[in-house]
């Protein structure tokens, strides 16, 4: 049985609640799935049967749907080598094999936990980190609700005092959620305002902390040394915090965004990274090239606005969300 019948099978069978996620996705990946299947199937009605020009074409859609070109030529290659090997020239059959591969190489780089992963005592601390607009802060909000709702004790802390309304924002969610937020004035030191957030959790037993920070990528240096300064001392007032750093990645800017990783993963040592906006492109590829060029697994993925909006990545529902729908 091909992939794309498996995914069929296995998402007619879901539980409501799980049918719900795979809702979410399905919707907030219809531009993708328009874009990346429409094309995929207009090529199968195209070339019958395949040839060198098919095969061009199919990297070009994988290009065009933000894979990025090594992984579009890595994956061609092998789709080539397996339909040669098996001789297989339907294109349709080509286009499941083209499913397989990308599943596979995502896969290869290991299983790895999508939720957060709680310490056994004392407070959890998530560092978010991403540039200007990318839906840190409303991330942040998701995050809460999510482990709000499974009972958690959440605060949050405000160490982007570089933004003038940085706070205020962040207040508005504590607000709503009704949950404390820890925050400094405008320009202080945003590693006091974590060190101050990281000691009031502990003394509150708060069970999960999430830091947002200001995230300018103008200087490299600049931003490296305000990161390691917050996580230094916010690992003197808690073992290893932090015990997460997310950084955040809007799917809307493409490669761009894959250079944001990059460059953030050469700053400081991240945990996963979070996709936002993936309902606003249709060019969904990007979590693969991530994958693919940082080895950092996606963790969430934010597929609209709404509190709900926010799962934890999974690659079935993504490509399921890619190719199927609903
Ligand atoms: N459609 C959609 N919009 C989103 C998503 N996530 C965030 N946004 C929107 O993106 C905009 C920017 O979000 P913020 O959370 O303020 O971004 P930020 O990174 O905190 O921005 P700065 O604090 O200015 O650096 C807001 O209008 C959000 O509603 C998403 O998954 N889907
Ligand atoms: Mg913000």
């Amino acid at each position: 049985m091909g992939l794309i019948s498996f995914l069929k099978e296995k998402f007619s069978k879901k539980k409501d609640n799980e049918k719900a996620d795979a809702e979410v996705y399905s919707k907030g990946m219809e531009k993708s799935r328009q874009n990346f299947s429409n094309k995929l199937s207009s090529l199968s009605k195209k070339y019958k049967k395949v040839n060198q020009e098919y095969f061009e074409e199919l990297e070009e859609i994988l290009i065009e749907s933000d894979v990025g070109v090594n992984l579009a030529l890595k994956v061609i290659e092998e789709v080539l080598e397996k339909s040669k090997k098996q001789k297989i020239t339907d294109s349709e059959e080509i286009n499941e094999l083209l499913i397989e591969t990308l599943f596979e190489g995502y896969m290869d780089k290991g299983d790895s936990p999508t939720d957060i992963v709680f310490q056994e005592e004392g407070p959890t601390v998530l560092l978010v980190v991403g540039v200007n607009g990318v839906g840190k802060t409303t991330t942040i909000a998701k995050i809460a609700h999510r482990y709000l709702g499974m009972g958690k004790k959440v605060m949050l802390v405000a160490a982007d005092t570089f933004r003038a309304g940085a706070t205020e924002q962040l207040q508005i969610w504590a607000d709503r959620l009704s949950i404390s937020l820890v925050k400094g004035s405008q320009n202080a030191d945003p590693a006091s305002v974590a060190y101050d957030g990281v000691k009031k959790a502990k003394q509150e037993n708060v069970d999960l902390v999430i830091v947002d920070t200001a995230g300018r990528l103008q200087n490299k240096q600049n931003l490296m040394d305000e990161l390691s300064k917050i996580r230094r001392v916010m690992s003197k007032e808690i073992n290893d915090a932090p015990h997460e750093t997310f950084l955040i990645i809007d799917a809307t800017t493409g490669q761009n965004g894959v250079m944001q990783a990059k460059a953030f993963a050469e700053v400081t040592k991240l945990t996963g990274v979070v996709i936002t906006k993936m309902d606003g492109t249709s060019k969904g590829g990007i979590i693969l090239a991530i994958r693919d060029e940082l080895g950092t697994p996606v963790r969430f993925i934010g597929l609209g606005e709404k509190m709900e909006d926010l799962k934890e990545f999974d690659i079935d529902s993504y490509l399921y969300g890619l190719c199927v729908g609903k």
